[in-house]
């Protein structure tokens, strides 16, 4: 067979053998057997040509040029043919139907108490005042002792607070934070110190064994009950709307004297008597009072030079009033039915 004959063969099974590839592996298996340094076919006859006579040379060497050429283009085409039908195949393998329904997905929601513990918190922090937390376990003096609260006094009974080892118990209250803050720093003060409570209560609508706090603090110089109220009477209109009254009620607490519980006008009935006020037309919201000149000396302050107030209100009952809620476990209970009203 001639040189010319040889690669006419060449080209056409070349041409059959490429098109056929259907991966990149055989295609780099045929360019081996085609264009291979040592042993490809083509490679071999091009090398050939050198060795001809000078009158065959060029008309080979071109034919063999024609074929090297032709070659090269159905490799690179094949290639591509190659690379263009796998990423076909991929794209219908991946397919997404954007069409499709989304899986739901239950958003989560801000609980009514941390709504209403937000709120109280703006309301004070637009008077001024600073957010202060403490620890949730505390000791005999910081939760009792300092606080002008007597030996006798029941929430010292075994039964009525959550008592930890000796001298340590769950706060029944977060005034102890307030104490401590006093302890750091000279008058003026100015905090409310919101947070977490537990009492050994019996659990009823009204009761549970762990509440929520929010005790507000000033002291200064000068400080009156009138400042009390003034102060109480903005909070009750920022928090229940500006219409609202508040009407303070003789109280007693062991750690301010005097004491007075806060009442505001029904905020539902507008004052004149529903479920909510009980008929009263008003609603009891905190309690509060002057800070007893013992608590005072008790942290260093000298009670002739500074007197300030101090309340405490808890955050189910002002939620409760809220929104008109008349079980105190259904703010436990994580049952999404009521808690997405909210
Ligand atoms: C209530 C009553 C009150 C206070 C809390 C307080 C704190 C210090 C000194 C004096 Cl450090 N008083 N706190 C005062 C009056 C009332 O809370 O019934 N809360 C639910």
């Amino acid at each position: 067979m001639s040189i010319l004959e040889q690669l006419e063969q060449l080209k056409a099974e070349a041409e059959r053998e490429i098109k056929e590839a259907s991966q990149q592996s055989k295609i780099d298996e045929l360019w081996t057997k085609y264009f291979g340094r040592k042993g490809g076919e083509l490679t071999s006859i091009l090398r050939g040509v050198k060795t001809l006579s000078a009158e065959e040379r060029p008309a080979v060497g071109k034919a063999a040029n024609e074929v090297k050429v032709f070659i090269e283009e159905l490799f690179a085409v094949q290639k591509e043919k190659i690379y263009q039908d796998g990423l076909a195949a991929k794209l219908s393998a991946e397919q997404i139907d954007v069409t499709l329904p989304g899986k739901w997905k239950a958003p989560g929601r801000i609980h009514l108490l941390n709504i209403t513990m937000r709120r109280i918190k703006e309301v004070f922090k637009g008077l001024g005042y600073s957010v202060v937390s403490g620890p949730e376990i505390e000791t005999d003096y910081y939760n009792f002792e300092a606080l002008n609260i007597p030996s006798n006094h029941p929430s010292r009974e075994m039964w009525d607070s959550f008592f930890l080892r000796e001298g340590l118990l769950m706060r029944s209250h977060t005034s102890p934070s307030q104490v401590h803050v006093m302890e750091k720093q000279e008058p003026p003060v100015r905090v409310i110190c919101p947070g977490k409570c537990y009492r050994r209560d019996a659990v009823d609508a009204t009761h549970f064994w762990e509440f929520h706090q929010v005790e507000g603090l000033l002291v200064d110089k000068n400080v009156t009950f009138s400042d009390l109220k003034g102060t109480l009477e903005l909070f009750a209109k920022g928090m229940f709307g500006h219409r609202r009254r508040t009407r303070f009620n003789p109280s007693y607490f062991p750690f301010t004297e005097p004491s007075a519980e806060v009442m505001v006008d029904c905020f539902v009935c507008d004052g004149k008597g529903c479920r909510v006020c009980k008929n009263s037309g008003w609603i009891e919201i905190m309690g509060s009072g002057m800070v007893h000149p013992r608590v005072l000396k008790g942290v260093g302050y000298d009670p002739e030079k500074y007197t300030g107030f101090a309340f405490g209100m808890g955050v189910e009952r002002i939620a409760m009033l809220t929104y008109g809620v008349d079980d105190i476990r259904l703010l436990y209970e994580d049952d999404m039915r009521f808690l997405s009203q909210f």
